[in-house]
């Protein structure tokens, strides 16, 4: 086969090298209320598994390319695949359920180009690595499978019929953020919205309105021009009779007023119309005001003690369908949060569509954002630490006006190390110097204080001895780095297994000790620093029930019962500011290996994957619905 792969790639039809990356363009904020285009719809695509490439400069990139009888053709875009965007290509072809790697994309769209308009192209996201060919020519590349990017396409746009290529890889390395091991579904393909959009001449590339730091009365923040070095900015809040000017030096404004907005709150999602305008260019966005804040071991809402009462979401849409990528599933995932009486959710493990943080603006629900640096990623590596900062500053353009989103998180469950904590420290500090009017945090993994805590009292208690409380004490310096920690804990689900495991013990003797002593537990984190359990939970398939007693793993009932040990320490425990359990729904993950009963799916989930509510459901929503815990 080489030998006939040699001659064809000097031939120019494959080719082995990566073609150059092309930076993408700084993002356009604020996307659905600028004059776009959308290209959603159905694509044409091709797998391409093969390690060569089909070379970027081959025919595929022309329009309406029609080969010659004679002529030998190895490989075209149209006549097969096609596949719907947004959309994952897992769950739209038998081939491509686990697939990593290489698919094409192309469509047409027609243009009625203006004069003085400028084009781009937005992405909400594409998993992993894109290459854009408009009319045949690279015009960028982006990686990250997250986060919304923008390239111009000015001088390549024709008027009429215009060709759009992208080959998307969603390969992963370990020197990727994620890196190939993850505990969900690496769906691959262009999952967000695709938009055209116009823009004048001149225009507002973005803006951070938000009330200061601690201020009740003060709005500040910037505006960001694009071909406007000079001239002025236009700030309107009419509800506020707010109407005010402000000089733009270097193509940035400053903003900075006093005001009396009413506070944004889970209670009250009030959001203003915030009108900005700058030369030929105007936008408006719904925005909320409200402060946050750590005082004195808790975390602050407009100045008041907030407890948060959280459920953790993959962004999966209920009913089978893969990603979630509308406005509707959004709504439809939040519904069930507030059914929970839930004031907060994390969006773990990534950041999530720009939908989703939009919605909980506008059901006054909290948010935990994230990146995903999980589990082991190359912690040594400058180029993986850049990554993260690239990552970071995608999702902080895209939300920063979001007034729901409190937490920054940086990253979830990674191993302790030098290299580990100086990679968080650079980080954090990286956060802090682009957004000071949010928390940053990160879910830690505590493995040495478990074997502390197997020592101290889970052995001693199988051998009879009875105490109080079980103490552990956190001592990740990552916690100190972070605003508010954040604890993953499993005693309900894996401990007692691997603790089992490792003493020799019968696996019931080894469960029921644990389950029953969970409401003994009482985690301490250095100075005071206020925690959230950021997961905690276990599995069940919906219908499959037991006897409470039997302790049957994977049973309704086991869920239900480890939620109820889980809540009662929870009462008692200080310091906890707040939770996000494992989590709102079912979800597929290629890990879940165990026929018959997971195949492919964590069942951690407090609803099905069609969102039928199992029993668990019912004993965190009783709780949040009576917990007395300060609110606001
Ligand atoms: C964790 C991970 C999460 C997994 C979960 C589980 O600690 O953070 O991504 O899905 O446990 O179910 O094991």
């Amino acid at each position: 086969l080489l030998s006939v792969l040699a001659p064809l790639q000097s031939q120019d039809i494959f080719e082995t090298q990566t073609v150059e990356d092309i930076p993408c363009a700084p993002l356009i904020g604020n996307i659905g209320a600028r004059h776009t285009q959308s290209l959603n719809g159905t694509w044409n695509a091709l797998i391409d598994p093969s390690v060569f490439s089909l070379n970027d400069r081959f025919h595929y990139l022309e329009r309406n390319y029609k080969p010659e009888p004679s002529e030998l053709v190895e490989a075209n875009l149209e006549d097969g695949l096609t596949l719907r965007v947004p959309g994952d290509w897992n769950t739209q072809d038998t081939r491509l359920v686990f697939y990593n790697g290489k698919v094409w994309y192309k469509r047409d769209f027609y243009v009625k180009k203006k004069d003085n308009k400028r084009y781009f192209l937005h992405f909400g996201a594409i998993n992993y690595k894109a290459q854009i060919y408009v009319n045949g020519e690279h015009v960028a590349s982006h990686t990250g499978g997250y986060t919304s990017f923008n390239c111009e396409v000015t001088k390549v746009l024709k008027e009429g019929e215009n060709l759009l290529v992208i080959k998307v890889n969603n390969a992963l390395t370990s020197d990727d953020i994620p890196t190939t091991s993850t505990d969900w579904m690496n769906y691959g393909g262009i999952t967000r919205d695709v938009d055209l959009v116009e823009m004048p001449a001149q225009f507002i590339r973005n803006y951070k309105i938000q009330l200061a730091p601690k201020s009740i009365d003060r709005i500040e923040g910037w505006v960001n021009l694009e071909g406007m070095p000079t001239g002025s900015v236009n700030l309107e809040i009419p509800e506020l009779n707010i109407r005010k000017t402000f000089p733009v030096t270097d193509g940035r404004a400053r903003v900075s007023l006093d005001a009396k907005p009413e506070l944004w709150s889970p209670e009250q999602p009030t959001l203003y119309t915030v009108r900005i305008s700058a030369g030929p260019d105007a936008v408006e966005d719904q925005i909320g005001f409200r402060t946050i804040a750590v005082e004195d071991g808790q975390v602050v809402l407009n100045g008041k003690p907030v407890f948060l009462k959280g459920i953790s979401i993959h962004e999966e849409a209920i009913g089978a369908n893969g990603r979630a990528s509308s406005e509707r599933e959004a709504a439809e995932l939040l519904t069930y949060a507030k059914e929970l009486n839930c004031n907060f959710v994390r969006l773990a493990h990534y950041t999530h569509n720009e939908y989703m943080a939009r919605q909980a603006d506008k059901m006054g629900i909290l948010v935990w954002s994230e990146i995903p640096v999980y589990w082991s990623v190359n912690f040594a590596s400058p180029a993986v630490l850049e990554m993260a900062k690239t990552r970071m500053d995608e999702m902080i353009a895209r939300d920063q006006n979001r007034a729901s989103i409190i937490f920054w998180s940086l990253g979830n469950e990674t191993p302790e190390s030098e290299a580990r904590n100086t990679f968080f420290g650079n980080l954090n500090k990286h956060v802090k110097s682009l957004d000071d009017t949010r928390l940053t945090t990160a879910a830690l993994i505590f493995n040495e204080e478990i074997q502390a805590m197997a020592r101290d009292y889970y052995f001693p208690t199988l051998a009879g001895k009875e105490f109080d409380v079980w103490d552990i004490e956190i001592n990740d310096p990552l916690a100190e780095i972070v605003d508010v920690a954040a604890i993953n804990q499993y005693f309900g689900w894996y401990y007692s297994g691997f603790l089992a495991a490792a003493a020799n013990l019968p696996p019931y003797q080894a469960r029921k000790t644990m389950l029953e002593n969970i409401p003994k537990i009482r985690f301490h984190v250095r100075n005071n620093k206020p925690f959230v359990f950021s997961e905690m939970g276990a599995g069940a398939k919906r219908g499959k029930t037991a006897d409470e007693e039997d302790l049957v793993v994977y049973s309704e009932e086991y869920q239900a019962k480890v939620y109820q040990n889980q809540v009662e320490m929870v009462k008692q425990q200080s310091g906890l500011v707040g939770m996000s359990p494992w989590i709102l729904k079912d979800f597929r993950s290629s890990m879940r290996l165990y026929q018959g009963v997971q195949d492919y799916w964590n069942l951690k989930g407090l609803i099905t994957d069609n969102g039928e509510r199992k029993k668990a459901f019912f004993v965190l929503q009783d709780f949040y619905g009576s917990w007395g815990a300060p609110t606001v």
